[in-house]
Protein backbone atom coordinates (compact mmCIF):
# COMPACT_ATOMS: atom_id res chain seq x y z
CA UNK A 1 0.00 0.00 0.00
CA UNK A 2 1.55 3.25 -1.15
CA UNK A 3 1.25 6.10 2.19
CA UNK A 4 -0.76 8.82 1.50
CA UNK A 5 0.24 11.43 0.29
CA UNK A 6 -1.56 14.91 0.43
CA UNK A 7 -1.17 17.15 -3.23
CA UNK A 8 -1.40 20.99 -2.21
CA UNK A 9 -1.21 22.79 -5.20
CA UNK A 10 1.85 25.59 -5.68
CA UNK A 11 -0.07 28.73 -5.38
CA UNK A 12 -1.95 27.95 -2.00
CA UNK A 13 -2.66 30.26 1.16
CA UNK A 14 -3.43 27.92 4.29
CA UNK A 15 -6.14 30.22 5.51
CA UNK A 16 -7.48 30.74 2.44
CA UNK A 17 -7.99 26.79 1.87
CA UNK A 18 -9.44 26.34 6.13
CA UNK A 19 -11.70 29.44 5.33
CA UNK A 20 -12.92 27.96 1.81
CA UNK A 21 -13.71 24.87 3.48
CA UNK A 22 -16.75 26.13 5.08
CA UNK A 23 -18.07 28.80 2.85
CA UNK A 24 -21.59 26.30 3.14
CA UNK A 25 -21.46 26.70 7.02
CA UNK A 26 -21.67 30.19 7.37
CA UNK A 27 -23.90 30.36 10.35
CA UNK A 28 -22.09 27.49 11.94
CA UNK A 29 -20.37 27.79 15.44
CA UNK A 30 -16.49 27.78 14.72
CA UNK A 31 -15.50 28.64 17.74
CA UNK A 32 -17.54 29.36 20.82
CA UNK A 33 -15.72 30.72 23.95
CA UNK A 34 -16.57 28.32 26.83
CA UNK A 35 -15.77 30.85 29.91
CA UNK A 36 -18.59 33.25 28.60
CA UNK A 37 -21.02 31.05 25.51
CA UNK A 38 -20.25 33.99 22.97
CA UNK A 39 -19.87 32.00 19.24
CA UNK A 40 -17.88 33.00 16.51
CA UNK A 41 -19.54 31.40 13.10
CA UNK A 42 -17.63 30.56 10.63
CA UNK A 43 -19.01 33.56 8.00
CA UNK A 44 -17.87 35.85 11.29
CA UNK A 45 -14.18 34.11 11.07
CA UNK A 46 -14.20 34.47 7.58
CA UNK A 47 -15.54 37.79 7.19
CA UNK A 48 -13.08 39.15 10.70
CA UNK A 49 -10.38 37.47 9.24
CA UNK A 50 -10.41 39.64 5.92
CA UNK A 51 -11.40 42.94 7.21
CA UNK A 52 -8.19 42.10 9.85
CA UNK A 53 -6.16 41.26 6.85
CA UNK A 54 -7.50 44.59 4.76
CA UNK A 55 -6.37 46.46 7.93
CA UNK A 56 -3.14 45.56 8.27
CA UNK A 57 -2.40 45.88 4.30
CA UNK A 58 -3.40 49.71 5.13
CA UNK A 59 -1.23 49.86 7.83
CA UNK A 60 1.79 48.59 5.38
CA UNK A 61 2.34 45.23 6.47
CA UNK A 62 2.79 42.96 3.66
CA UNK A 63 4.42 39.15 2.51
CA UNK A 64 7.01 38.47 4.84
CA UNK A 65 6.85 40.74 7.42
CA UNK A 66 6.76 39.16 10.79
CA UNK A 67 4.35 39.67 14.05
CA UNK A 68 3.90 38.70 17.16
CA UNK A 69 0.96 36.78 18.68
CA UNK A 70 0.72 37.06 22.82
CA UNK A 71 -2.79 35.93 23.26
CA UNK A 72 -5.15 34.22 25.41
CA UNK A 73 -7.26 31.60 23.77
CA UNK A 74 -9.78 33.86 23.01
CA UNK A 75 -12.32 34.51 19.78
CA UNK A 76 -9.93 37.15 18.50
CA UNK A 77 -7.15 34.83 18.21
CA UNK A 78 -8.20 32.66 15.45
CA UNK A 79 -9.24 35.97 13.77
CA UNK A 80 -6.02 37.73 13.97
CA UNK A 81 -3.69 34.56 13.28
CA UNK A 82 -5.76 33.48 10.07
CA UNK A 83 -6.08 37.22 9.17
CA UNK A 84 -2.12 37.37 9.05
CA UNK A 85 -1.95 34.72 6.79
CA UNK A 86 -4.29 35.95 4.48
CA UNK A 87 -2.29 39.14 4.17
CA UNK A 88 0.85 36.91 3.62
CA UNK A 89 2.33 38.25 6.85
CA UNK A 90 3.71 35.53 9.49
CA UNK A 91 2.51 35.08 12.83
CA UNK A 92 5.15 34.00 15.32
CA UNK A 93 2.04 32.34 17.93
CA UNK A 94 4.27 33.04 21.53
CA UNK A 95 3.82 31.13 24.93
CA UNK A 96 1.78 33.12 26.97
CA UNK A 97 3.44 32.02 30.22
CA UNK A 98 7.01 32.90 29.72
CA UNK A 99 8.32 35.59 31.61
CA UNK A 100 9.66 39.64 30.32
CA UNK A 101 13.51 38.56 29.49
CA UNK A 102 11.82 35.88 26.89
CA UNK A 103 9.72 37.96 25.06
CA UNK A 104 12.22 40.31 24.80
CA UNK A 105 14.50 37.66 23.18
CA UNK A 106 11.57 36.26 20.82
CA UNK A 107 10.89 40.16 19.91
CA UNK A 108 14.48 41.02 19.15
CA UNK A 109 15.17 37.65 17.50
CA UNK A 110 12.21 37.80 15.06
CA UNK A 111 11.97 41.35 14.42
CA UNK A 112 8.42 41.49 14.53
CA UNK A 113 6.89 44.40 13.72
CA UNK A 114 3.67 44.42 15.87
CA UNK A 115 2.78 42.63 19.10
CA UNK A 116 -1.05 41.50 19.43
CA UNK A 117 -1.16 41.27 23.11
CA UNK A 118 -4.39 40.41 25.56
CA UNK A 119 -4.51 43.03 27.58
CA UNK A 120 -4.19 40.79 31.09
CA UNK A 121 -0.35 40.16 29.54
CA UNK A 122 0.04 43.79 28.94
CA UNK A 123 2.24 44.11 32.12
CA UNK A 124 4.74 41.21 31.02
CA UNK A 125 5.05 43.30 28.00
CA UNK A 126 5.25 46.74 29.29
CA UNK A 127 8.60 46.71 30.23
CA UNK A 128 9.81 46.41 26.63
CA UNK A 129 7.92 48.71 24.96
CA UNK A 130 9.40 51.24 23.12
CA UNK A 131 12.69 49.86 23.75
CA UNK A 132 12.82 47.58 20.76
CA UNK A 133 13.17 49.30 17.46
CA UNK A 134 12.06 46.74 15.16
CA UNK A 135 8.39 46.35 16.90
CA UNK A 136 6.66 49.34 15.70
CA UNK A 137 2.52 48.10 16.81
CA UNK A 138 1.32 46.94 19.71
CA UNK A 139 -2.21 46.10 19.36
CA UNK A 140 -4.22 44.94 22.31
CA UNK A 141 -6.99 42.18 22.73
CA UNK A 142 -9.67 42.27 24.66
CA UNK A 143 -9.99 45.96 24.38
CA UNK A 144 -11.89 48.59 22.72
CA UNK A 145 -9.56 51.56 22.23
CA UNK A 146 -7.75 53.15 19.04
CA UNK A 147 -5.07 50.53 19.10
CA UNK A 148 -7.00 47.38 20.39
CA UNK A 149 -7.68 44.64 17.58
CA UNK A 150 -11.20 44.87 17.51
CA UNK A 151 -10.85 48.77 16.53
CA UNK A 152 -8.50 46.96 13.74
CA UNK A 153 -10.79 44.39 12.67
CA UNK A 154 -13.57 46.93 11.81
CA UNK A 155 -11.37 49.83 10.42
CA UNK A 156 -10.49 47.15 7.40
CA UNK A 157 -12.89 46.11 4.39
CA UNK A 158 -14.75 43.15 4.37
CA UNK A 159 -13.47 42.40 0.61
CA UNK A 160 -11.90 38.72 -0.31
CA UNK A 161 -8.27 39.35 -0.77
CA UNK A 162 -5.54 36.47 -0.37
CA UNK A 163 -1.81 37.36 -0.73
CA UNK A 164 -0.46 35.67 -3.77
CA UNK A 165 1.59 32.83 -1.18
CA UNK A 166 2.71 29.65 -2.45
CA UNK A 167 2.81 26.45 -0.60
CA UNK A 168 6.63 26.45 0.04
CA UNK A 169 5.95 30.14 1.56
CA UNK A 170 7.20 30.68 5.12
CA UNK A 171 3.54 30.70 6.99
CA UNK A 172 3.81 31.47 10.60
CA UNK A 173 6.65 30.46 13.54
CA UNK A 174 6.70 28.87 17.04
CA UNK A 175 9.39 28.76 18.97
CA UNK A 176 10.88 25.56 20.40
CA UNK A 177 12.65 25.30 23.55
CA UNK A 178 16.45 23.41 23.94
CA UNK A 179 18.60 22.11 26.91
CA UNK A 180 20.75 25.28 26.17
CA UNK A 181 20.76 28.26 24.56
CA UNK A 182 18.05 30.11 23.72
CA UNK A 183 14.70 29.60 21.91
CA UNK A 184 14.38 28.67 18.37
CA UNK A 185 12.44 30.37 15.78
CA UNK A 186 10.88 27.10 14.31
CA UNK A 187 9.86 28.53 10.52
CA UNK A 188 6.63 26.77 8.89
CA UNK A 189 5.07 26.75 5.63
CA UNK A 190 1.48 27.35 4.30
CA UNK A 191 1.61 23.41 3.65
CA UNK A 192 1.58 22.31 6.88
CA UNK A 193 -1.16 22.66 8.75
CA UNK A 194 -3.51 20.81 6.17
CA UNK A 195 -1.12 18.31 6.12
CA UNK A 196 -1.45 17.45 9.84
CA UNK A 197 -5.33 17.47 9.52
CA UNK A 198 -5.16 14.88 6.32
CA UNK A 199 -2.78 12.83 8.31
CA UNK A 200 -3.72 12.57 11.72
CA UNK A 201 -6.52 14.02 12.24
CA UNK A 202 -9.28 12.94 9.75
CA UNK A 203 -7.60 9.41 9.21
CA UNK A 204 -6.56 8.13 13.06
CA UNK A 205 -8.84 11.02 15.08
CA UNK A 206 -11.77 10.41 12.88
CA UNK A 207 -12.52 14.19 13.61
CA UNK A 208 -15.93 15.16 11.53
CA UNK A 209 -17.95 17.92 10.80
CA UNK A 210 -20.70 16.88 13.82
CA UNK A 211 -17.69 17.19 16.09
CA UNK A 212 -17.01 19.25 18.85
CA UNK A 213 -13.50 19.79 19.80
CA UNK A 214 -11.96 21.23 23.21
CA UNK A 215 -8.03 21.01 23.70
CA UNK A 216 -6.88 22.01 27.26
CA UNK A 217 -3.47 22.56 25.57
CA UNK A 218 -3.30 25.99 24.08
CA UNK A 219 -3.22 27.64 20.94
CA UNK A 220 -0.06 28.87 20.54
CA UNK A 221 1.56 25.15 21.53
CA UNK A 222 1.70 23.34 18.27
CA UNK A 223 -0.37 20.66 19.93
CA UNK A 224 -2.94 22.76 20.80
CA UNK A 225 -3.05 24.80 17.22
CA UNK A 226 -3.44 21.90 15.23
CA UNK A 227 -6.34 20.33 18.33
CA UNK A 228 -8.15 23.53 18.33
CA UNK A 229 -7.63 25.51 14.94
CA UNK A 230 -6.36 23.34 12.15
CA UNK A 231 -8.05 20.41 12.77
CA UNK A 232 -11.53 21.60 13.50
CA UNK A 233 -11.63 24.09 10.45
CA UNK A 234 -10.08 21.08 8.53
CA UNK A 235 -13.58 19.46 8.77
CA UNK A 236 -15.97 22.53 9.93
CA UNK A 237 -16.28 20.96 13.42
CA UNK A 238 -16.60 23.44 16.59
CA UNK A 239 -14.17 24.20 18.73
CA UNK A 240 -14.42 25.31 22.19
CA UNK A 241 -11.60 27.71 23.73
CA UNK A 242 -10.96 28.35 27.35
CA UNK A 243 -9.32 32.00 28.00
CA UNK A 244 -8.02 30.95 31.43
CA UNK A 245 -5.53 28.61 32.47
CA UNK A 246 -8.16 25.60 33.71
CA UNK A 247 -8.23 24.05 36.73
CA UNK A 248 -10.06 20.41 37.04
CA UNK A 249 -13.14 22.30 37.67
CA UNK A 250 -12.79 24.43 34.92
CA UNK A 251 -12.21 20.89 32.53
CA UNK A 252 -15.57 19.28 34.04
CA UNK A 253 -17.60 22.61 33.63
CA UNK A 254 -16.89 22.18 29.79
CA UNK A 255 -17.15 18.74 29.31
CA UNK A 256 -20.30 18.40 31.70
CA UNK A 257 -21.66 21.70 30.08
CA UNK A 258 -20.68 21.66 26.46
CA UNK A 259 -20.01 18.21 25.85
CA UNK A 260 -17.14 18.32 23.56
CA UNK A 261 -17.17 14.95 21.45
CA UNK A 262 -13.19 15.18 21.75
CA UNK A 263 -11.19 15.83 24.38
CA UNK A 264 -7.60 16.68 23.95
CA UNK A 265 -4.98 16.64 27.09
CA UNK A 266 -1.96 15.87 28.61
CA UNK A 267 -1.04 13.34 30.90
CA UNK A 268 -0.06 15.86 33.79
CA UNK A 269 -4.29 16.65 34.02
CA UNK A 270 -5.55 13.34 32.77
CA UNK A 271 -3.76 12.32 36.17
CA UNK A 272 -5.47 15.14 38.27
CA UNK A 273 -8.65 14.91 36.42
CA UNK A 274 -8.74 11.38 37.38
CA UNK A 275 -7.76 12.54 41.20
CA UNK A 276 -10.62 14.84 41.96
CA UNK A 277 -12.96 13.25 44.13
CA UNK A 278 -16.01 15.93 42.38
CA UNK A 279 -15.16 14.60 38.83
CA UNK A 280 -18.67 13.81 36.95
CA UNK A 281 -20.25 10.40 36.25
CA UNK A 282 -19.69 9.25 32.15
CA UNK A 283 -23.32 9.81 31.25
CA UNK A 284 -22.99 13.44 32.20
CA UNK A 285 -20.34 13.69 29.62
CA UNK A 286 -20.09 12.89 25.69
CA UNK A 287 -16.52 11.83 24.89
CA UNK A 288 -16.65 9.62 22.16
CA UNK A 289 -12.42 10.17 22.29
CA UNK A 290 -9.39 11.80 24.09
CA UNK A 291 -5.91 12.11 22.99
CA UNK A 292 -2.85 12.80 24.93
CA UNK A 293 0.90 14.12 23.93
CA UNK A 294 3.30 15.80 25.93
CA UNK A 295 4.98 13.71 27.45
CA UNK A 296 4.55 9.51 27.62
CA UNK A 297 0.82 8.36 29.39
CA UNK A 298 1.64 6.31 31.88
CA UNK A 299 -0.64 3.13 31.33
CA UNK A 300 -2.32 3.01 34.52
CA UNK A 301 -3.78 6.58 34.03
CA UNK A 302 -5.10 5.44 30.75
CA UNK A 303 -6.27 2.40 31.86
CA UNK A 304 -8.07 3.77 34.99
CA UNK A 305 -9.67 6.99 32.54
CA UNK A 306 -11.07 4.01 29.96
CA UNK A 307 -12.64 2.59 32.89
CA UNK A 308 -14.00 5.73 33.92
CA UNK A 309 -15.40 7.17 31.04
CA UNK A 310 -15.10 4.52 28.50
CA UNK A 311 -13.55 6.30 25.77
CA UNK A 312 -9.90 5.69 25.03
CA UNK A 313 -7.30 7.97 25.28
CA UNK A 314 -5.36 7.85 21.79
CA UNK A 315 -1.33 8.45 23.23
CA UNK A 316 0.89 10.24 20.44
CA UNK A 317 3.80 12.08 20.03
CA UNK A 318 4.50 14.78 17.93
CA UNK A 319 7.05 18.18 17.94
CA UNK A 320 7.19 21.74 17.37
CA UNK A 321 9.14 21.20 14.42
CA UNK A 322 7.48 18.54 12.87
CA UNK A 323 3.99 20.58 13.78
CA UNK A 324 1.56 17.79 15.04
CA UNK A 325 1.44 14.25 15.91
CA UNK A 326 3.58 11.33 13.96
CA UNK A 327 2.92 8.45 15.73
CA UNK A 328 0.25 7.16 17.69
CA UNK A 329 -2.26 4.79 18.77
CA UNK A 330 -5.24 4.38 17.04
CA UNK A 331 -8.61 3.60 18.22
CA UNK A 332 -9.90 0.19 18.97
CA UNK A 333 -6.14 -1.19 18.74
CA UNK A 334 -4.29 0.81 21.89
CA UNK A 335 -2.16 0.01 23.78
CA UNK A 336 -1.35 1.55 26.63
CA UNK A 337 2.08 2.33 27.65
CA UNK A 338 3.21 2.73 24.17
CA UNK A 339 2.99 5.77 21.90
CA UNK A 340 1.36 2.98 19.06
CA UNK A 341 2.57 3.32 15.65
CA UNK A 342 3.48 5.36 12.60
CA UNK A 343 0.78 7.89 11.50
CA UNK A 344 0.41 6.90 7.62
CA UNK A 345 2.58 9.39 5.72
CA UNK A 346 5.10 9.77 8.29
CA UNK A 347 7.94 7.39 8.35
CA UNK A 348 9.99 6.88 10.81
CA UNK A 349 13.04 4.79 12.14
CA UNK A 350 15.36 4.74 15.13
CA UNK A 351 18.66 5.26 15.02
CA UNK A 352 21.48 4.25 17.52
CA UNK A 353 24.84 6.24 19.10
CA UNK A 354 27.07 4.21 15.71
CA UNK A 355 24.49 6.19 13.68
CA UNK A 356 22.73 2.41 12.06
CA UNK A 357 19.27 1.87 12.21
CA UNK A 358 18.40 -0.11 15.58
CA UNK A 359 16.36 -3.56 15.02
CA UNK A 360 13.51 -4.01 16.83
CA UNK A 361 13.58 -3.83 20.88
CA UNK A 362 17.14 -2.02 20.67
CA UNK A 363 17.11 1.24 22.01
CA UNK A 364 18.10 4.46 19.70
CA UNK A 365 16.78 8.51 18.88
CA UNK A 366 13.44 8.47 17.02
CA UNK A 367 14.05 10.24 13.61
CA UNK A 368 10.87 11.58 11.63
CA UNK A 369 10.51 12.00 7.91
CA UNK A 370 7.54 13.43 7.09
CA UNK A 371 5.55 16.82 4.59
CA UNK A 372 5.12 18.54 8.28
CA UNK A 373 8.75 19.10 9.13
CA UNK A 374 9.88 22.60 10.03
CA UNK A 375 12.30 24.27 6.93
CA UNK A 376 14.99 25.68 9.52
CA UNK A 377 15.39 26.84 12.72
CA UNK A 378 15.76 31.33 12.38
CA UNK A 379 19.28 33.01 12.90
CA UNK A 380 20.70 29.38 13.75
CA UNK A 381 22.24 27.42 11.28
CA UNK A 382 23.95 25.38 13.55
CA UNK A 383 21.12 24.10 15.59
CA UNK A 384 19.28 23.56 12.28
CA UNK A 385 22.08 21.29 10.99
CA UNK A 386 21.59 19.42 14.05
CA UNK A 387 18.22 18.72 14.09
CA UNK A 388 17.03 18.68 10.37
CA UNK A 389 19.38 16.42 8.52
CA UNK A 390 17.97 16.06 4.72
CA UNK A 391 14.51 14.51 4.57
CA UNK A 392 14.96 13.35 8.26
CA UNK A 393 14.15 15.13 11.64
CA UNK A 394 16.02 14.16 14.94
CA UNK A 395 13.20 13.95 18.01
CA UNK A 396 15.74 13.64 20.77
CA UNK A 397 13.67 10.88 22.39
CA UNK A 398 14.85 7.71 22.63
CA UNK A 399 12.65 4.61 21.71
CA UNK A 400 12.08 1.39 21.11
CA UNK A 401 9.85 -0.34 18.58
CA UNK A 402 8.51 -3.80 18.70
CA UNK A 403 7.70 -6.46 16.26
CA UNK A 404 4.20 -5.27 15.47
CA UNK A 405 5.57 -1.64 15.23
CA UNK A 406 4.65 -0.48 18.32
CA UNK A 407 6.69 2.17 19.75
CA UNK A 408 7.55 2.82 23.58
CA UNK A 409 9.78 5.78 24.54
CA UNK A 410 12.89 5.57 26.80
CA UNK A 411 13.75 8.75 27.18
CA UNK A 412 15.64 11.76 25.86
CA UNK A 413 18.69 12.00 23.91
CA UNK A 414 19.51 15.55 26.09
CA UNK A 415 19.03 16.31 29.52
CA UNK A 416 15.36 18.72 28.21
CA UNK A 417 12.13 17.82 31.04
CA UNK A 418 8.80 17.24 29.68
CA UNK A 419 6.68 18.81 32.97
CA UNK A 420 3.04 18.98 32.07
CA UNK A 421 3.88 18.59 28.68
CA UNK A 422 6.28 21.45 28.23
CA UNK A 423 9.76 21.55 26.94
CA UNK A 424 11.65 22.55 30.99
CA UNK A 425 15.40 23.04 30.60
CA UNK A 426 16.97 21.83 33.56
CA UNK A 427 19.82 23.92 33.38
CA UNK A 428 17.50 27.21 32.89
CA UNK A 429 15.92 26.01 36.21
CA UNK A 430 19.35 25.47 38.01
CA UNK A 431 20.52 28.71 36.79
CA UNK A 432 17.41 30.78 38.21
CA UNK A 433 18.36 28.56 41.69
CA UNK A 434 21.92 29.71 41.71
CA UNK A 435 20.35 33.58 41.58
CA UNK A 436 19.17 33.11 45.08
CA UNK A 437 21.58 35.17 47.20
CA UNK A 438 21.85 32.22 49.89
CA UNK A 439 22.17 29.38 47.57
CA UNK A 440 26.37 28.15 46.20
CA UNK A 441 25.78 25.75 43.94
CA UNK A 442 22.46 23.78 42.89
CA UNK A 443 21.57 20.89 40.31
CA UNK A 444 18.45 19.86 38.81
CA UNK A 445 17.56 16.59 37.74
CA UNK A 446 13.68 15.20 36.80
CA UNK A 447 11.98 12.82 39.21
CA UNK A 448 8.95 10.95 38.63
CA UNK A 449 5.74 12.08 40.91
CA UNK A 450 3.58 9.24 42.34
CA UNK A 451 1.68 9.39 38.91
CA UNK A 452 4.91 8.42 37.13
CA UNK A 453 5.05 11.65 35.64
CA UNK A 454 8.18 14.29 35.65
CA UNK A 455 8.85 17.40 37.27
CA UNK A 456 12.16 18.96 38.30
CA UNK A 457 13.41 18.65 42.05
CA UNK A 458 16.61 20.83 43.06
CA UNK A 459 19.77 19.63 44.77
CA UNK A 460 21.06 22.75 46.83
CA UNK A 461 23.93 23.93 48.48
CA UNK A 462 23.63 26.98 50.50
CA UNK A 463 26.25 29.46 51.32
CA UNK A 464 28.21 28.74 54.67
CA UNK A 465 25.52 31.01 57.61
CA UNK A 466 23.06 31.21 55.18
CA UNK A 467 19.22 30.09 55.47
CA UNK A 468 16.36 29.28 52.83
CA UNK A 469 13.70 27.12 53.04
CA UNK A 470 12.31 24.84 50.17
CA UNK A 471 9.32 27.00 49.98
CA UNK A 472 11.73 30.11 49.26
CA UNK A 473 13.60 28.76 46.80
CA UNK A 474 10.29 27.84 44.86
CA UNK A 475 8.85 31.84 45.36
CA UNK A 476 12.54 32.44 43.73
CA UNK A 477 12.02 30.47 40.90
CA UNK A 478 8.22 31.27 40.32
CA UNK A 479 8.70 34.98 40.22
CA UNK A 480 11.29 34.50 37.71
CA UNK A 481 10.80 31.86 35.09
CA UNK A 482 7.34 30.87 33.58
CA UNK A 483 5.32 29.14 36.34
CA UNK A 484 5.65 25.79 35.00
CA UNK A 485 9.28 25.73 35.66
CA UNK A 486 9.85 25.72 39.51
CA UNK A 487 11.06 22.84 41.18
CA UNK A 488 8.42 20.34 43.03
CA UNK A 489 10.53 19.46 45.38
CA UNK A 490 14.16 21.31 47.13
CA UNK A 491 16.63 18.92 48.40
CA UNK A 492 18.84 20.98 50.63
CA UNK A 493 22.58 18.66 50.61
CA UNK A 494 25.94 19.63 51.85
CA UNK A 495 27.76 18.59 48.32
CA UNK A 496 27.08 18.28 44.76
CA UNK A 497 28.10 15.03 43.55
CA UNK A 498 31.27 15.46 41.13
CA UNK A 499 33.79 14.13 38.45
CA UNK A 500 37.56 14.96 39.30
CA UNK A 501 36.90 17.91 36.71
CA UNK A 502 33.90 19.48 38.60
CA UNK A 503 31.18 18.37 36.48
CA UNK A 504 28.19 18.03 38.45
CA UNK A 505 27.32 13.37 38.48
CA UNK A 506 23.71 13.92 37.40
CA UNK A 507 23.31 10.06 37.44
CA UNK A 508 24.33 9.99 40.89
CA UNK A 509 21.34 12.24 41.60
CA UNK A 510 19.27 10.07 39.81
CA UNK A 511 19.62 7.38 41.82
CA UNK A 512 19.65 8.78 45.20
CA UNK A 513 16.24 10.31 44.09
CA UNK A 514 14.97 5.99 43.13
O1 LIG B 1 4.52 17.24 22.67
C1 LIG B 1 3.96 16.64 21.75
O2 LIG B 1 3.88 15.41 21.77
C2 LIG B 1 3.34 17.40 20.61
C3 LIG B 1 2.24 16.88 20.00
C4 LIG B 1 1.67 17.54 18.95
C5 LIG B 1 2.17 18.71 18.50
C6 LIG B 1 3.27 19.24 19.11
C7 LIG B 1 3.87 18.59 20.17
C8 LIG B 1 5.07 19.22 20.80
Amino acid sequence: VSPPRVDIPRDYNAAHDLLSRNASRSSKAAFVDATTGAQLTFGELTEQSHRFANALRGRGFGPETRVMVAMLDTLEWPVVFLGCMLAGVVPIAANTLLPTKDFEFMLRDSRAQALFVSRPLLPTFEPLIGTIDTLKHVFVAGGDGDNSVAALVKSGSAQQQVAATCSDDACFWLYSSGSTGTPKGTVHLHSHLVQTAELYARPILGIRENDVVYSAAKLFFAYGLGNALTFPLAVGATALLLPVRPTPADVFKVLKELKPTIFYGVPTLFAALLADPNRPKRAEVNMRVCTSAGEALPADIGKRWTEEYGCEILDGIGSTEMLHIFLSNRPGQVRYGTTGVAVPGYELRIVGDDGKECADGEIGELQIKGPSSALYYWNSRARTKATFAGDWTRSGDKYTRDADGYYTYGGRTDDMLKVGGIYVSPFEVEACVMTHPAVLEAAVIGVNDSEGLTKPKAYVVLKQGQQASAEDIQAHVKSRLAPYKYPRWVEFVPELPKTATGKIQRFKLRALAG
